[in-house]
């Protein structure tokens, strides 16, 4: 096959001064950082669905982008062809990792069993590829939102028939990752919401997704498929108001249905954003109950409010996530998944490149930033210091469990008042972040 990107050499890393925008500034995969190289902190990987399968169209115009390796039929021959020219790209880049949903890498059947042998017909040529390359799949997941059976959500939908063909639609996705080695499979609830409350049973759907998470858990141990689970968050779009709301939310779902240790989250910045937190917030929230897993890696634009999933470039951003993700142990499972796509006015194949290039090296700046306040220290001695009286005395026996309201009342009322606050100095410690930035 003839290459596809034949004008573009791999991708290397050439330094700050470098001038050639296809090459990293920031990005040196074996550069060591806190004592491991940035290939194994970043876990970059390539969003199959925006990279190969989104042409750009908005509400108002159609697909601009130039894709010379697409046919632009249907057939599984161009999907198997679209996969290779997939892998050449990644591999010219130098990520390690992909991502697909399952109607992104195979076209959809008239019938499921048609739908199947596509997705088995596809998966072929990417286990072929995976082969070649040694780049590995992140996580896969099943597209439950795209073809009208799931106008009413798949595993909410108030028509039951919907729910069983989503049931089936997933085992095979989850069979097509475990084949391929995937680490994980993600579920993000793409139409699992409402429009309207008038018309819906809230309790009800609620239940129903929770069978459906369970039957998944279920199902993982029966085909023996290891890897890790995960939730994506969403508040809404194209809901009114997405179940998987934000990081809070799943937790709480997945812990009330008894299914917290079998998921972790994938965090995407744009959908924090779209709730109403920073993207730190919701990593914060994640790692603060044991649930950081992986990141979808992009961004919104504060002036447009909607699901924009634009390339990374916030070193500030990127710093405020990688010092989270430095503090809770690192990425295992989870890598950063670049779910984001190239402006509509980026239309040739060469922006794919610089839209990975700038996202990468954005993580990697955030990455060295991080560690460096980290080993400077001061940030996180503030910290430690804000919180000194729960370490000993009536804060260390809080901790423990020792007091009730009844001896905290005696305490209190012998003393009279607590102890004088101490500043938060937040301008002082945002300036320290700054000078590493
Ligand atoms: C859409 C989501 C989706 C998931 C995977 O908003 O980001 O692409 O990452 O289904
Ligand atoms: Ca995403
Ligand atoms: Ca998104």
């Amino acid at each position: 096959m003839a290459e596809a990107f034949a004008d573009i050499p791999k991708i290397q890393f050439e330094g700050p001064e470098s001038k050639n925008p296809l090459a990293f500034k920031h990005y040196n995969p074996t550069e060591l950082v806190e004592g491991k190289t940035m290939a194994e902190h970043l876990r970059f990987s390539v969003a199959y669905w925006h990279t190969f399968r989104n042409g750009c169209a908005d509400p108002f115009g159609g697909p601009t982008r130039i894709m010379p390796w697409d046919d632009g039929t249907d057939s599984v021959e161009n999907a198997q062809n679209r996969a290779r020219v997939a892998f050449e790209f990644i591999e010219k880049l130098g990520v390690e990792f992909y991502c697909f949903h399952d109607r992104d890498v195979a076209p959809e059947g008239a019938t499921l069993s048609e739908s199947h042998a596509n997705l088995d017909a596809v998966a072929k040529v990417l286990k072929e590829e995976q082969e070649r390359t040694g780049i590995k799949l992140l996580w896969g997941t099943a597209c439950l939102f795209a073809n009208p059976r799931f106008m009413h959500g798949a595993s909410t939908s108030p028509n039951a028939d919907v729910f069983a063909f989503s049931a089936a639609q997933v085992a095979k996705a989850m069979e097509i990752t475990h084949e391929l080695g995937g680490l994980g499979y993600v579920f993000w609830g793409g139409r699992e919401g409402y429009k309207s409350l008038l018309n819906t049973d809230l309790g009800r759907e609620l239940d129903h997704m929770a069978k459906f998470m369970q039957m998944a858990v279920d199902y993982k141990k029966e085909i023996g498929f290891t890897g890790q689970f995960y939730i994506e968050p969403k508040p809404k779009e194209p809901t009114k108001h997405q179940y998987d709301f934000d990081s809070a939310t799943c937790h709480g779902f997945l812990k009330a249905n008894g299914l917290d240790k079998d998921f972790k989250l994938n965090i995407e910045a744009n959908h924090a954003t779209l709730a109403g937190h920073t993207f730190q917030h919701e990593l914060e929230f994640a790692a603060s109950v044991d649930m950081l897993g992986s990141v979808d890696a992009n961004r919104g634009d504060s002036q447009l409010g909607w699901d924009t999933d634009q390339f990374p470039t916030d070193v500030y951003d990127t710093t405020a996530a990688m010092l989270t993700i430095l503090k809770s142990g690192g990425l295992t499972t989870g890598g950063l998944n670049f779910d984001a796509h190239v402006a509509r006015e980026s239309v040739d194949p060469v922006d794919l490149f610089y839209a990975h290039i700038g996202g990468m090296d954005a993580f990697a700046r955030g990455l060295k930033a991080a560690a460096a306040i980290r080993a400077d220290g001061q940030i996180a001695d503030f910290v430690t210091e804000r919180y000194a009286t729960w370490d000993t005395g009536i804060g260390a026996d809080i901790e423990a469990g020792k007091l009730g309201y009844a001896e905290l009342s005696k305490y209190m009322l012998e003393k009279g008042e607590s102890d004088a606050n101490i500043s938060g100095r937040v301008e002082y410690l945002e300036n320290i972040l700054n000078e590493f930035i």
